[in-house]
């Protein structure tokens, strides 16, 4: 049978299958984590009491939380690299780069399975492997050796032909995606790329298309293992790494979609949803007041280079600020040696870490009403650390000229001087990564405390609705990042305090107050990040359920590992209805016992996940 190439690298790592509840199990060859997610991560893996990881490699990162205004991210930095020397994990230190793009210049392998508490860990599916985003608990097993189970995913088979126009970039064709699929498109789908524009896109355009791929929903995205990739592999210093991969000829995808690149245009995703899309010339004359270009989507030397020919021998406009975050030491020594960078402070950019900085809220927040354009790939309300502002995401062609402009601007035609080649010699630059040594004890600072126990929630409960919401709920709404809350993620009393506190003051006290309570809401709850907080922090506060139309992936499984019940229904309810849960292993009995309407369904929990919500989570059952 012809296979896709999704099914090609995930049938080479399949465990074990379980048809029924349409689900199989893989082996997962690498892991990665960041700060914001890995301390969890690793205090659950040294839960386990091992004395090493299990996988072919493990490489933890420091990138989200390098904002050190006090003690906390200190701490935790600390934490991780003595973790990592233990256990046998690669150290990123902090001001290396941002994960995704340090993870496919160094480490990421064609036809490899790799999973990150990141959402954005399919960046490295660029490379042609499968990469998957998860919460810190499924990566903490999965570097205990244990395999990691998905819904069989369907494959969306996306054409490309033909070629980019100058001016139009690989963010165009994913928020064009984005348009046609929405951000809950690709729930349990893998985004397969394939056709004779393939061709025309270098290693790091497609993980751009594959970074966002997390956008809608989707399990991973997969573009094939060519000649590009061999290149950029040598590039790297490890050609030795390529192993060709593609489709089969004539394979059969679950979905088809063609793009015609010769077609597309400049893109943007408006305020404040990455699937509110519109070309950019319906958007032209828009006022900018900030501009910022990086991010795990937007901050390699390819992007650099598109952005120093238009910003060459200009200035930008006075009423704009302009900061740029460059994504890894390696580009940043590349723009450094090539006169990139010298542009770019001549324009009058403002020179970031690299880092995730702004895009998780970390400093640049913008003014009270400002139009903030950004290559990032989210821009949720509240993100940007402005709930006034508004939010445009968009490439770094559009981002410069823009910023030269003063206003959104359609860069189409603007193309890439020849001074800037890509051809050049990418410096492997390792000075900010640590093999482990096997040596380190842990350091546990008092930013660290243990991790909550939870009693399970049993098979009849009542309890009140502690907030009623709408469709596409993000976890940056449930459990808000920024320089604020982010120090907290390795104290999950404390961090409580903020769930929901971006749309709702009182909730954290409410539940509080209650003692236990549910949470409704409609579509696609959950959506975004793969922060595990936003499970682990409500389950602290004392919700038992969250009754949904339907759930994000990664979102519904760090439910389900810390023991709080998904239930997929549309229910009628309101704030402090009294509801009544029950349930077994066949069904489930909702009682909206305010109004007197019961809703019932079978119980569509798979035996695994049903016991562990019996237990009262994953980490009840070691
Ligand atoms: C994000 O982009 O929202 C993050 C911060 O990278 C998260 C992880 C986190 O919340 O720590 C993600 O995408 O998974
Ligand atoms: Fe970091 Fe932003 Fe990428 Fe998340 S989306 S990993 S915060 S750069």
């Amino acid at each position: 049978m012809k296979e896709t190439l999704t099914y090609k690298i995930l049938n080479a790592h399949k465990v074990s299958e379980d048809l029924e509840n349409n689900k199989m199990s893989i082996k997962i060859d690498q892991t990665l984590t960041q700060d914001a997610t890995g301390t969890m991560a690793y205090l659950e893996f040294i839960s386990f009491g091992l004395d090493k990881v299990r996988t072919d490699l493990s490489v933890s990162y420091v990138d989200h939380n390098t904002l050190q205004n006090g003690f906390m991210n200190a701490d935790d930095h600390k934490f991780l690299q003595t973790v990592a020397d233990k256990y046998g994990i690669v150290f990123s230190k902090a001001g290396n780069g941002i994960c995704h793009q340090v993870n496919l210049e160094r480490f990421a392998v064609p036809g490899r399975t790799i999973l990150g508490s990141d959402s954005h860990t399919p960046t490295s599916s660029g490379v042609g492997a499968i990469a998957i985003g998860a919460g810190g608990l499924d990566v903490a097993c999965a570097m205990a050796g244990m395999p990691f189970t998905i819904v069989r995913p369907k494959v969306v088979g996306v054409k490309l032909i033909n070629k980019l126009r100058d001016g139009v970039s690989a963010k165009d064709i994913i928020i064009y995606l984005l348009g046609i699929l929405t951000v809950k498109g690709g729930v349990n789908k893998v985004i397969e790329y394939y056709g004779e524009g393939v061709k025309t896109l270098s290693v790091p355009e497609r993980a751009t298309i594959c970074n966002m791929g997390a956008e809608l929903g989707a399990t991973s995205s997969v573009f094939p293992s060519d000649e590009i990739t061999k290149e950029f592999l040598k590039i790297q210093k490890r050609e030795q790494d390529y192993k060709p991969l593609s489709a089969d000829e004539g394979c059969q995808y679950d979905e088809d979609i063609t793009i015609d690149l010769a077609t597309l245009e400049p893109m943007a995703s408006c305020p404040n949803s990455p699937d509110a899309v519109k070309p950019v010339s319906e958007l032209k004359d828009i006022k900018v007041d900030q501009v910022l270009i990086g991010s795990c989507t937007n901050s390699s030397y390819y992007d650099f280079v598109k952005v120093a020919s238009i910003l060459k021998g200009k200035k930008i406009h006075k009423n704009v600020s302009l900061g740029i975050a460059p994504g890894s030491q390696q580009v940043l020594q590349m723009i450094t040696k090539n006169g990139i960078l010298d542009i770019l402070l001549e324009a009058g950019a403002r020179i970031l870490e690299s880092a995730c900085g702004p895009c998780i809220g970390m400093g640049q927040s913008p003014a009270t009403d400002a139009v903030s354009l950004r290559t990032f790939n989210r821009n949720f309300y509240g993100r940007s650390g402005t709930n006034s502002a508004s939010v445009y995401l968009v490439s770094p062609e559009v981002a410069a000229l823009s910023a030269v402009n003063g206003y959104i601007s359609n860069p189409l035609g603007c193309k890439k001087l020849d001074e800037f080649s890509l051809d050049v010699d990418y410096p492997k630059c390792d000075s900010l990564l640590y093999q482990p040594e096997f040596k380190a004890e842990v350091v546990m600072g008092p930013n660290i405390k243990p991790l909550p126990k939870f009693k399970p929630i049993g098979h009849k409960f009542n309890a009140k609705v502690m907030i009623s919401l709408e469709d596409n709920i993000t976890t940056d709404h449930i459990m808000p990042a920024g320089a604020k809350v982010l120090p907290y993620r390795s104290n999950i009393e404390k961090i409580s305090e903020f769930v929901f506190s971006n749309i709702d003051e009182g909730f954290s006290k409410r539940c509080l107050d209650n003692k236990s309570g549910v949470i409704v809401a409609k579509q696609n709850y959950g959506q975004g990040s793969s922060r595990e907080h936003a499970a682990i922090a409500p389950r602290y506060l004392g919700i038992k359920a969250v009754i949904a139309q339907s759930f994000a992936r990664i979102h519904k499984k760090n439910l389900i590992n810390f023991g709080i019940l998904p239930i997929e229904l549309d229910i009628n309810a309101k704030l402090l209805d009294e509801i009544e849960v029950s349930y077994d292993r066949n069904r489930i009995v909702v009682v909206n016992k305010s109004n007197n309407e019961t809703y019932e369904k079978m119980n569509d929990l798979t035996d695994e996940e049903y016991n562990l919500i019996e237990v009262g989570g994953l980490l009840n059952t070691f």
